[in-house]
């Protein structure tokens, strides 16, 4: 019976780091508090309304997980709010597109729907850390779904866009 046992359990451990090792990539619930920092860090232009958010006020959504690699030479644990959730809490499901503008005058063009469709993470936090600007902060988009592909080079990550500082709902 132990003889058995044991290539069992080791196929049983094998499994479940297969499984672990696959679901990385998801998000997951994060224990962080959120910050109390209200400095702000992203402009919210709506119509004529112009509004400025701190990490304090965006990590009032629930705030979630995922460990990745990133391109750009990040890895470990990153964290924030789902844009999905992000968008509907500041009113900007209704917009036609969402344009979202870096430090480095980066931009890409996001509708509401492919937003709701893709999974993607608001990051506010690298490895429970908020993100400096040399570190791609105070604010970047990863999408933990394709991080792999991305690694791996079948997809271009064109919307993962880093030092976010600016959303327009237009
Ligand atoms: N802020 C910012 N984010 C950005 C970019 C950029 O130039 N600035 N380039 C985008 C593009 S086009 C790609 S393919 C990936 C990788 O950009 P890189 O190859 O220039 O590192 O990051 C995306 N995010
Ligand atoms: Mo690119």
């Amino acid at each position: 019976m132990r003889g058995i046992g044991h290539p069992l359990v080791g196929i049983c451990l094998g499994i479940v780091l297969t499984l672990t090792g696959i679901t990385a990539q998801a998000m997951n619930p994060s224990d962080l508090q959120p910050s109390d920092d209200a400095t702000p860090v992203l402009t919210l232009m709506d119509g004529g309304e112009t509004r400025e958010l701190s990490l304090q006020e965006i990590e009032q959504l629930d705030l979630y997980e995922t460990e990745l690699e990133h391109y750009e030479g990040l890895t470990g644990v990153f964290t924030g709010v789902r844009l999905g959730a992000f968008i509907e809490e500041y009113g900007l499901g209704d917009a036609r597109r969402l344009r979202f503008i870096a430090a480095d005058d980066y931009t890409i063009f996001l509708e509401p729907d492919h937003v709701r469709e893709r999974g993607f993470l608001l990051v506010t936090r690298f490895d429970g850390r908020p993100l400096r600007r040399n570190q791609l902060g105070p604010l970047l988009l990863v999408v933990p779904d394709e991080a792999e592909a991305v690694l791996a080079g079948e997809v271009s990550p064109t919307d993962w866009i880093w030092s976010i500082i600016e959303i327009r709902a237009q």
